[in-house]
């Protein structure tokens, strides 16, 4: 769905959640201004029991001068669009409307309406809505208060921007020009003194477990960045690697974890965690998720503080029974009787950095995976992997790999990686610059089918571990049996075939 869409009904009304949070607000301020703009008649209200009164939301209502309307209920609109929510959910005060549309980041709860865009792979609803409007042309940047509105609904979403999910939720961090002394006014309003005493009860029952040096706080409804203050204390406790703090609210659970041992990741944990209710996303030390509260209904879990809790003990006992380490050129794992399988001829792409003007430069290399810092002198390209992923290579090791191709190059993947400048700050699209190259390295290799977890840490990189889900593969190349490494389902069908006959290599 394109914005442009809803320009075709004669009156809108923009709808939040009940107890609307700061990016409820700013993703409906966005919208709002967008429509306003082009002569809708428009209004922006939430219903629910209670208005707005914590007190760092209503000094952004105020001092952004966002027209946002507390309402019992409202004469039917021509369309109903809501914000960060979904029509008809719990925590939605339902006001008939004859259309509906739907702009969120969590995950469907129900039928969707054909007007939505619903993406729970971004941070926050304000990222959604910035890229929605960045595609209609509306420059963000020429309203200091929605520019500072949606940069504070991603960072009340994202615990500070420590738990961003998506690189569109990096280039909206890094892209606004927001007014400081708001966001700063926020901030140091955020906290209420009720709110304190919350964390202090709910830190006072921590439940850890010796096993697994884990702690596990549940914590009364409150605001979600308590979870990520509560979650940074635990993690200081000696015999704690790693934590969860976690709250039930209408729609669901908000968690915040952390670790801060190797072989645990808090972005992979949190997935883990809320795998087929939500999502999660973040740093290796820090990131947070969420689950539905209809997906945990269908997975028969009561809503109640004590079956939640047996649950996510449940899950967190799994993820550390079931998930197998491996530590490549360490390991008794033989694949030497594994098939053999050797790459496809495919089209890559690849960017020379001289040509963007970036010799002699730090810069960041930003995609779905992450952010990656290089600094660019004229031994290197850029490589663009066909799902998205981008990483420099050295020119030597280019040539022994790849072929240069006179195919012109088409970017297939979903975000469009992109090369942030450290010193302006400006980001620019690789693409453009893109050229196309073929794989030409047939070096073999073993490969076995995951039917299990496993996190391997690669010779190449002995911090940080590869997960390998039931589905992927397990490889090393043949000459070197004992390097292990993971190759992703997708990559593998994409990129493998297998060899027939390995005496004919
Ligand atoms: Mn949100």
């Amino acid at each position: 769905m394109r914005l442009r869409e809803l320009l075709d009904y004669k009156n809108i009304v923009i709808q939040c959640h009940d107890n609307p949070d700061a990016d409820a607000i700013a993703s409906g301020f966005g919208i709002y201004l967008y429509l306003k703009e082009n002569n809708i008649p428009v209004r922006f209200v939430y219903g629910g029991d209670f208005p707005i009164h914590k007190s760092n939301l209503v000094l952004m209502k105020e001092s952004l001068n966002i027209p946002i309307e507390y309402v019992k209920s409202i004469d039917i609109p021509d369309l109903l669009i809501t914000v960060d929510c979904q029509y008809k959910e719990g925590n939605v005060k339902y006001f008939p409307a004859k259309n509906v549309a739907v702009i969120d980041h969590h995950k469907a709860s129900g039928t969707l309406p054909s007007l939505n865009v619903l993406k729970s792979n971004m941070g926050s609803c304000s990222t959604i809505v910035w890229y929605l409007l960045k595609k209609e042309n509306f420059d963000v940047n020429k309203n200091t208060d929605l520019a500072t509105a949606l940069y504070y609904g991603l960072m009340t979403d994202t615990n500070g921007f420590t738990e961003l999910y998506h690189p569109l939720d990096r280039d909206l961090r890094d892209t606004l020009k927001y007014s400081k002394s708001s966001i700063q006014s926020f901030r140091n309003s955020n906290l209420s003194l009720s709110e304190l005493k919350i964390a202090g009860e709910a830190l006072e029952k921590t439940h850890y477990s010796k096993k697994y040096r884990c702690g596990l706080v549940e914590v009364k409804p409150c605001d979600p960045n308590i979870l990520g203050i509560i979650s940074d204390m635990l993690l200081e406790v000696d015999g704690v690697d790693t934590c969860i703090a976690y709250t039930l609210f209408n729609a669901g659970i908000k968690l915040s974890v952390r670790s801060c041992i190797k072989e645990v990741q808090s972005n992979e944990f949190v997935e883990f965690l809320s795998d087929g209710l939500g999502s999660g996303g973040g740093h290796y030390d820090k990131a947070g998720g969420y689950m539905e509260r209809s997906l945990l209904d269908l997975m028969g879990v009561d809503f109640k503080q004590k079956a939640v809790n047996g649950f996510i003990k449940k899950r967190i006992r799994e993820y550390f029974e079931y998930t197998k380490i491996i530590q490549a050129g360490n390991s008794s794992e033989d694949l030497t009787y594994s098939p053999v399988y050797t790459k496809k001829s495919l089209l890559m792409g690849y960017v020379d950095p001289a040509e963007m003007d970036l010799i002699g430069k730090t810069v960041t290399l930003r995609s779905i995976e992450g952010d990656i810092d290089v600094y660019c002198d004229d031994s290197i390209y850029i490589m663009i992997r066909s799902d998205g992923e981008i990483f420099p290579i050295k020119k030597a090791n280019f040539g022994k790999s790849f072929t240069i191709s006179d195919i012109p190059y088409k970017f297939p993947g979903e975000y469009e990686p992109s090369v942030k400048d450290a010193n302006s700050g400006q980001l620019f699209s690789v693409i453009p610059y893109a050229r196309s190259c073929i794989i030409s390295e047939t070096t073999p290799v073993y490969a076995r089918r995951l039917n299990e977890r496993v996190k391997v840490f690669t010779v190449w990189d002995k911090e940080k571990y590869t997960l390998g889900k039931p589905g992927d593969y397990l490889a090393a190349k043949l000459d070197a049996p004992k390097e292990l490494f993971i190759i992703n389902k997708e990559t593998f069908q994409s990129t493998y075939e297998r060899k027939l006959c390995k005496e004919a290599i």
